[in-house]
């Protein structure tokens, strides 16, 4: 499969997409809160939440830039990876290098348990105020360097919530791929 037909760009709310996984945009307390974390307990139940609180009693907060995989309660889905995105203070404390984290460690996750499918929101672009541009960037050019060292995932979901993240990612996919079949 080419690369770019394994990489999708969505509009929508991500608790309704149907893949092997979702991530989450959480917090490192993993207690959940509000924008696509909020709607992800809400539409997944009691259930995330308890997992989420069994693995915070094991190894603690999750630190930014770190994944960790639940079960998806109620949700269209198999599993859902809670990743924790940095909070943007200028852009001068490892913000960039942190946001591709959460990508690498969710998507190293993703392929340890099997997944194939897996969408992704715009980590770190609501209440952490992480520039939507750049952070699209980077989260574009750290799934297609992953995507092309990887052969089990077959397809990467960016899910936009917002009509200016779904542009931008669109106009990155088209530029990426303007060149190829
Ligand atoms: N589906 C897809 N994307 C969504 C949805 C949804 N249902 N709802 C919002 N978004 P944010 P952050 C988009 O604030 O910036 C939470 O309280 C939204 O438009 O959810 O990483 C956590 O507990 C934006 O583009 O996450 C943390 O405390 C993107 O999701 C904190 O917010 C991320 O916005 C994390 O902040």
């Amino acid at each position: 499969m080419e690369l770019k037909d394994r990489i999708s760009i969505l509009k929508g709310d991500i608790t309704k997409v149907a893949a092997d996984a979702i991530v989450n945009a959480a917090n490192s307390s993993l207690m959940g809160g509000g924008g696509v974390d909020g709607a992800i307990h809400r539409a997944g139940g009691k259930r995330i939440l308890e997992e989420c609180m069994e693995i915070v009693n094991i190894r603690g907060k999750c630190k930014t830039g770190e994944a960790v995989i639940t079960s998806a309660g109620d949700l269209p889905v198999r599993y859902v990876i809670h990743t924790v995105g940095p909070v943007w203070t200028g852009g001068k404390s490892g913000e960039n290098e942190q946001l591709s984290n959460c990508y690498i460690n969710s998507l190293d996750l993703a392929v340890k348990h099997g997944i194939e499918s897996i969408a992704f929101p715009n980590i770190s672009t609501g209440v952490y105020h992480f520039p939507r541009a750049e952070a699209a960037e980077i989260a574009f050019r750290t799934v297609r360097d992953f995507l092309e060292k990887n052969e089990t995932i077959t397809n990467v979901y960016f899910v936009c919530f917002d009509e200016e993240n779904y542009a931008l990612y669109n106009e990155i996919y088209n530029r990426a791929f303007a060149y190829s079949e």
